[in-house]
């Protein structure tokens, strides 16, 4: 063989290993994504495990706690919260401050879910709360919430439980 065609030949098996090499990363890439749909299983967004608490029947709030699921593959901003049973509905989060004092804290500029992610409301942590209960509420009371997004509203029925306790599986995704 002559030396120009060793060389061509030498440059055409380099650029057939990088062409390998492109494809199979291509298909990990691919691999991965499928991997996460599985860890949502649907394509939607979505609200699961949702329920209030109230401290008493006359009480004059309430938490309300859930997990987002956006199975889509847009990001979506949860920006507020409604109620009808309440004068006022917010997103809150819980801080620490130095001194290891709890305090509940409204969250400025809502949440973004990335898609095929989870955003958890939980006790402890984010929760939407109720302000100025109406006629306060009993346990097993159902009540209707917006969940108030940048495209859209997700209008949802809410139970009140206050004998739920902190879900194994919900504990779990918070680490
Ligand atoms: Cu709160």
């Amino acid at each position: 063989m002559s030396k120009p065609y060793r060389n061509l030949l030498i440059i055409i098996l380099a650029i057939f290993v990088a062409a390998c090499v492109f494809f199979l990363s291509i298909y990990e890439i691919h691999e991965n994504k499928l991997q996460n749909e599985n860890q949502i299983g649907h394509k939607s967004l979505k609200v699961k495990n949702l329920y209030a608490r109230v401290s008493s029947p006359s009480a004059k709030s309430g938490a309300i706690f859930f997990i987002i699921e956006n199975g889509t593959d847009i990001e979506h901003h949860l920006i507020g919260a409604r109620v009808n049973v309440a004068k006022k509905a917010e997103l809150h989060t819980h801080s620490v401050d130095k001194g290891g004092v709890m305090s509940m804290i409204k969250i400025d500029g809502g949440i973004k879910l990335q898609p095929q992610s989870r955003a958890i409301f939980k006790r402890g942590g984010n929760h939407v709360m109720m302000m100025g209960l109406k006629n306060g509420l009993q346990n097993g009371e159902t009540f209707s919430l917006d969940l108030i997004f940048d495209h859209k509203t997700l209008e949802l029925e809410v139970s009140v439980d206050n004998e739920k306790s902190i879900q194994k599986h919900e504990h779990k995704m918070s680490h």
